[in-house]
């Protein structure tokens, strides 16, 4: 049985600041329930430290000079999740057929503990049933051989290591295919494509130093106190040197108000804390491009007076003329916007934007930080677009303390881009690897999350595997997802905790355990280390030392050389076994193939603070055909894509202070004063007061896609909340099942997550 949610859930206010005692009681909480001893308490003291491991939540980069204990909240509670000594064994599994765990939590899934045995499905019992490792790779193996590539799927989550993410993509490869899927597509693929058209990097072009050298901080959409804490003690620093920081997001987000360090003893002895934003915009969902067109609005009528006056300036003239291409047409169609649209479409008023444009006008180095409330958008690489427009106006990028600072989610996601993980083929060195392993690598492209997504619906989708992520919880349309794929011939799920994924089984499925990066992984030349790559373009190495969860477990580059083995003919130039026995040789494979990007892996690998592999747009050297930095006018000032009409919302589906992506950790949302549920529709009260509801009242939402499929979510409590009108709030992944596929970025089709259209029904 499922067990009961946590009762009496409500939402108060939370009047402490994100960091401090709240946080540290969060953690008395969550350590005693995943039964973990006291000595495990260890492996936190060495996460994010050199020879330590690298923490498994979010991309944050890590200091040289880490902080006594370098992790958060977050961080520890990530940490204690795969950790954890509950364990999800065969007996679990004998007891609980798949229709039952179907009707389960996430939350109650996950909360059974670490998988111990590779499984296979069987049908007749509807169960998952314990098998050995070589019998699953030889079934594996028999179908993907029998099946046409084209019809395979190889999803990755950004969790997966450089050397595990390396072998995989090349195993898609040489088998035929580059369906390669990852989180990065439902997630900052936006500003992957975005920076790379205006300014030649697929990456953010700054590092932590430069946090020591902005003077203003303009931040949109990232909730830094929940998905990326360790930041708040670069923000921090900034403030107490007097930097700006002028925040755009809907909600008056904990971490972006007020912070106390829970590392700090003074701070918390004295409740002290730090105000982080000296400005706050609560802008529309959807309405950044309008608010940052408001903002170029000013420094161009600023920059007129001042050229007519002789003065100094206001826009960077030398920098635009040098390093741009396309200003002119920018600034026509600034010059052309109306501020009756602009107020309206960002929901702020032109004095407040006036206030932002002077501190921006001001400053001499500016950083632009931002996450998924510009990315998961329609004109979601419009947004990441409008904010180098805004940079370039001013020189801001290529400078100390200036430039586009993306915040990644998963802990190497930004790595696996690097080596290989895409779909698309200008993203590979493919000759490189045709001359190292001696094959024709594919280049027709492959599918993405959305094409494959489309894939499994539609039926030519035929076998998924997934090194990681729960991608059938996290992907939009999940209703039909769910039904669709049973058709296929073969699920594999390569998997640390049991998900919701796992839970739908093809006509063959394994499930299959792997260990953590925690945990210490010993292989034939002996324990083993692996690498990511931060936010900031810096690769780490992580050394597990936990025991692991189970003697059954592989690691990921085990099971991926255990695939390969089987559907692929023996190669003189490539021998799997002896990767897997020494990953430092899967890094010099890396170094061969990205000689630049890798020069000296090996010996690089525990540089403090990570080695940065570079970028050529913080030369000021710009890698487009133009070899310009390019400014884009945009098509339109709002996000959207759709239009409002009377009874549409735009919907954001947003992470609580209590969950890793689709992994729940408990019920709470501390910041957002959000206890025992996660059934809430944040909405303004005169919202609620138009529509004819009342606080408390549960409600459905339903997608107004126009597309003629009913979307609906029942059960969200109706919960007045301080967000701009017309705009509601409410979890993601619970409200997934609202999302169209079809409703994605542009060009780079990051379902759009934070703006979904949908109406209010009864
Ligand atoms: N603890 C924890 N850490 C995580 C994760 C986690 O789930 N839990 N997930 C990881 C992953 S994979 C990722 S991608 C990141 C995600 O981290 P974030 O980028 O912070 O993602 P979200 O929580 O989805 O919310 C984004 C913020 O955007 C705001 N927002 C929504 N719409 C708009 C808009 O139109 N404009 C503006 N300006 N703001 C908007 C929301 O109010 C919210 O504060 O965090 C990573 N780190
Ligand atoms: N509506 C809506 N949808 C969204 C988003 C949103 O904001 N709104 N955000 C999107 C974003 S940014 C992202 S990144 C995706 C996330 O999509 P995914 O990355 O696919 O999902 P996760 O929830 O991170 O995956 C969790 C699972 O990963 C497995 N796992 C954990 N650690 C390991 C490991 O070390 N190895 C292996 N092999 N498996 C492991 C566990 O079984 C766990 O259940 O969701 C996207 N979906
Ligand atoms: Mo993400």
């Amino acid at each position: 049985m499922a067990k009961q949610r946590s009762d009496d859930p409500h939402v108060e206010p939370f009047a402490g600041p994100a960091g401090g005692w709240g946080s540290v009681r969060s953690l008395a909480e969550i350590l005693p329930r995943e039964r973990i001893p006291p000595e495990a308490l260890r492996a936190l003291a060495r996460q994010n430290k050199p020879d330590g491991f690298a923490c498994v939540s979010c991309a944050w980069a890590k200091p040289a000079d880490p902080h006594p204990a370098e992790f958060c909240e977050e961080g520890a509670k990530a940490t204690a999740w795969e950790l954890t000594t509950l364990r999800t064994t065969p007996d679990f599994f004998a007891e609980h057929s798949l229709t039952e765990l179907r009707s389960w939590r996430d939350y109650d899934l996950e909360q059974h503990g670490r998988l111990t045995h590779p499984l296979r499905y069987d049908a007749a019992t509807d169960k998952y049933v314990a098998c050995a490792w070589e019998d699953a790779f030889a079934e594996i193996g028999a179908q993907l051989t029998r099946l046409d590539p084209k019809s395979v799927v190889f999803y990755s989550s950004g969790r997966t290591s450089l050397e595990a993410s390396y072998m995989y993509g090349l195993m898609a490869r040489m088998y035929g295919n580059q369906n390669l899927p990852d989180s990065s597509n439902m997630c900052h693929e936006s500003t992957s494509v975005g920076l790379k058209a205006s300014i030649g990097v697929p990456v953010g072009t700054t590092q932590l130093a430069d946090f020591e050298k902005c003077d203003a901080i303009f931040f949109f959409g990232q909730n830094v106190g929940s998905n990326a804490p360790r930041m708040l003690h670069d923000l921090r620093s900034a403030r107490k040197r007097g930097v700006e920081i002028v925040t755009f997001n809907p909600l008056r987000e904990r971490g972006l108000e007020r912070f106390t360090d829970p590392q700090n003893p003074v701070e918390m002895a004295t409740l002290g804390e730090t105000a982080i934003s000296t400005q706050y915009h609560q802008v529309k969902a959807g309405g950044d491009i309008a608010a940052m067109m408001g903002i170029v609005k000013f420094l161009i009528e600023w920059n007129d007076a001042a050229v007519a006056n002789g003065e100094t300036p206001v826009l960077d003239l030398d920098f635009i003329n040098a390093h741009t291409s396309g200003f002119g047409a920018f600034d026509t169609a600034v010059r052309a916007a109306r501020w009756e649209d602009i107020e309206r479409e960002s929901g702020l008023a032109k004095a407040e934007l006036e206030e932002s444009a002077r501190i921006y006008a001001r400053a001499k180095a500016v950083l632009a930080i931002y996450g998924m409330g510009l990315t998961q958008h329609v004109k979601g690489v419009e947004n990441v677009r409008m904010v180098v427009n805004l940079l370039l106006m001013r020189g801001n990028i290529g400078k100390p303390g200036a430039g586009p600072t993306p915040v990644r989610g998963h802990s190497n996601v930004q790595g696996q881009r690097t080596v290989g993980i895409t779909e698309k083929t200008e993203l590979v060195p493919v000759e490189k690897l045709e001359e190292q392993y001696g094959f024709t690598a594919p280049r027709e492209k492959g599918l993405d999350t959305v094409g494959a997504c489309r894939g499994v619906i539609d039926g030519s989708v035929r076998a998924f595997v997934a090194l990681g992520g729960n991608f059938l919880r996290a992907v939009p349309e999940t209703a039909a997802m769910e039904v669709a794929w049973p058709r296929l011939d073969l699920s594999v799920q390569i998997a640390t905790k049991l998900n919701r994924n796992h839970l739908f089984p093809g006509k063959v499925t394994y499930l299959l355990p792997c260990l953590g990066r925690i945990e210490e992984d010993v292989q034939a030349s002996g324990p083993q280390v692996v690498s990511v790559e931060d936010s900031t373009s810096c690769i780490h190495g992580s050394r597990g030392k936990a025991k692991p969860a189970s003697d059954y477990l592989l690691s990921e580059p085990a099971i991926v050389a255990g695939i390969a083995r089987q559907i692929l003919p023996p190669n003189p130039k490539l021998d799997w076994d002896a990767w897997v026995a020494d990953y430092a040789k899967i890094r010099d494979a890396i170094e061969e193939t990205y000689p630049d990007l890798f020069k000296d892996f090996n010996k690089r690998l525990f540089t403090p603070g990570g080695f940065w592999k570079g970028n050529k747009a913080s030369e000021r050297i710009w890698l487009t055909p133009s070899r310009k930095a390019e400014f884009l006018p945009p098509t339109g000032l709002s996000a959207t894509g759709f239009a409002d009409m009377g009874g549409r919302y735009r919907l954001m589906t947003l992470r609580s202070n209590d969950q890793f992506n689709t992994t729940i950790y408990g019920y709470h949302d501390r910041f957002r004063g959000v206890k025992g549920t996660r059934d809430t529709l944040f909405m303004h009260a005169a919202d609620i007061a138009d529509a004819g509801l009342s606080e408390g009242q549960i409600v459905a939402l339903e997608s107004d896609a126009g597309d003629g499929k009913l979307r609906r979510r029942e059960g969200l409590i109706v919960t007045p909340y301080d967000i701009p009108r017309g705009c509601l709030g409410a979890y993601y992944p619970e409200c997934n099942v609202l999302m169209s596929v079809e409703h994605h970025a542009e060009t780079s089709h990051v379902p759009a997550a934070k703006s979904v259209p949908v109406r209010i029904a009864l």
